[in-house]
């Protein structure tokens, strides 16, 4: 890798102009770390351009001169995937300024939004326009298109919207050549070939940058229920995810894990916050069911199906939220677990995913083999159960300091990893692979998996200036 000649620097700058190059080490500061706090990089200059011209512009430049760049949205990743590396050879390729909802057409149910568009955004003018994205996550108010389509973000709504794979329905992308690929389609069928948006959705800016995408929009909710369940085990939860689908359809739009680990930890460490049930119990479900504007509110069926899973014992207690400030209450508990967690000490993380129905066995029986091994650690296992993805993090020993991730943090994931593997799973379910997970990629992915990554890779970005060192082992 090379790092930037002053000739380049000096085309950027006169390309970019004062708002969209900078090389002051201050404004630069908090995008050369990640979220986490665990990976800091260096860069040459950070750029920010304006337009799809500009980006295209400015790779087409950084490839002549084989210059490193690094995509960059909100910088909300959980893998290290949009820092630079130490060198300080790489170049920041900042989306944030290209912010535009170009287009929100409510009769296609379409929202063309350029890469820098922050998620909350987006959500806020498909409301206005009676539509919604039913897509969201805790990092809503940062997380940008670009970086929620490179990453292929998942979210408390897959277990009925999909991920982003699904509701992406055309990209516009600067390709590692500097040249444009105007994807923004508004067809409903394709059949030119290769899916480039699907190559590029996931792709972790490996393969190009992301400037817009066409999204697909869901109806408006009309009315929702909200509800905070406690059971006795996650093998409860299953059973009640699939007793409340059987009893309200697919209105069932979320349904998140929480046990009594990670409550605890948000009571503790986020203001204002309150249990919602009186009884203590091992585990805990955040549902949410919908229904369109028209539809009748699914009030009474939730209802009846509540009581009946009480009944029968799959459920032990229960709190419908009253009004919509309680159903709020009730989702900050559930997305103050990964601020909570991190404020409360060090942790070796994991995104894991089994198929759905073995996921509570595989995370019990986990918990306890990791537990054995390093006394001391405790599981704190959270999240999107209904889609066969917790977030299988296991916390260091009480009073150990972040050095215990550096120590012990590889030889712990390994050994999740490895049961993950062997009970048919995979090492990230919605977070990606970024820096973080790329060597246990190299590891477990399989030859078939790695050679074809690589294959692709080859093909598109042959200087490897695209994201560098994210994703692909062994480039
Ligand atoms: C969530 O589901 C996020 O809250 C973050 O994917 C998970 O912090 C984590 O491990
Ligand atoms: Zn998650």
């Amino acid at each position: 890798m090379n790092a930037p000649p002053p000739d380049l620097l000096n085309a950027l700058a006169d390309l970019l102009g004062p708002k969209g190059f900078t090389r002051d080490p201050v404004d630069m500061a908090p995008w050369l770390e990640d979220w986490r706090g665990r990976w800091r990089g260096a860069a040459a200059a950070m750029v920010s351009p304006a337009t799809r011209e500009e980006v295209a512009e400015t790779v087409r430049l950084c490839a002549a001169a084989r210059a490193p760049l690094v995509p960059q949205g909100g910088n909300t990743s959980m893998v290290g995937g949009a820092t630079p590396d130490a060198s300080g050879d790489a170049i920041i390729l900042s989306l944030r300024r290209m912010r535009t909802i170009r287009d929100l057409d409510r009769e296609a149910s379409l929202a063309v939004c350029e890469a820098g568009v922050i998620l909350s955004d987006l959500h806020d003018a498909a409301a206005a326009s009676g539509r919604r994205f039913p897509l969201s996550l805790a990092a809503k108010g940062s997380a940008t298109i670009g970086g929620l389509v490179s990453t292929n973000a998942g979210g408390t709504q897959v277990l009925r919207w999909g991920t982003m794979r699904g509701l992406v329905q055309g990209i516009e992308a600067v390709l590692p050549d500097g040249s444009l690929y105007d994807g923004l389609t508004p067809l409903k069928k394709d059949n030119r070939g290769y899916d480039l948006a699907q190559l590029l959705i996931g792709a972790e800016g490996t393969l190009g940058v992301v400037t817009a995408a066409s999204l697909r929009l869901a109806p408006a909710i009309g009315s929702r229920v909200v509800a905070w369940v406690g059971l006795g085990s996650a093998g409860d939860a299953l059973r009640l995810l699939r007793h409340l689908q059987a009893a309200v359809g697919d209105g069932v739009e979320s349904f998140e894990l929480i046990p009594a680990s990670a409550l605890e930890l948000v009571l503790t460490h986020i203001a204002g916050t309150r249990a919602p049930l009186t009884t203590a119990l091992p585990w805990h479900v955040l549902v949410e069911i919908v229904a369109p504007v028209a539809a009748p509110s699914p009030d009474k069926y939730v209802h009846a199906a509540l009581h009946s899973a009480l009944e029968i014992g799959i459920a032990q207690d229960a709190a419908i939220a009253a009004s919509e400030a309680q159903a709020e209450d009730f989702w900050r508990l559930r997305e103050s677990i990964s601020e909570a967690e991190k404020k409360d000490g060090p942790a070796a993380k994991h995104d894991i995913s089994v198929a759905v129905p073995d996921m509570p066995a595989f995370m019990e029986e986990a918990a306890a083999k990791v537990e054995a091994h390093y006394p001391g650690t405790r599981v704190n296992a959270f999240g999107h159960l209904g889609d066969g993805n917790v977030h299988f993090n296991v916390r260091a020993p009480i009073g150990a300091t972040a050095a215990w991730v550096e120590a012990e943090g590889a030889a712990v994931s390994a050994l999740v990893h490895d049961l993950v593997t062997a009970a048919g799973g995979s090492i990230s379910a919605e977070h990606g692979i970024g820096q973080m997970k790329r060597d246990e990629l190299a590891r477990l992915g399989g030859a078939a998996r790695i050679g074809a990554l690589q294959a692709v890779k080859r093909a598109m970005d042959p200087h490897n200036i695209m994201n560098p060192g994210k994703l692909v082992p062994g480039i």
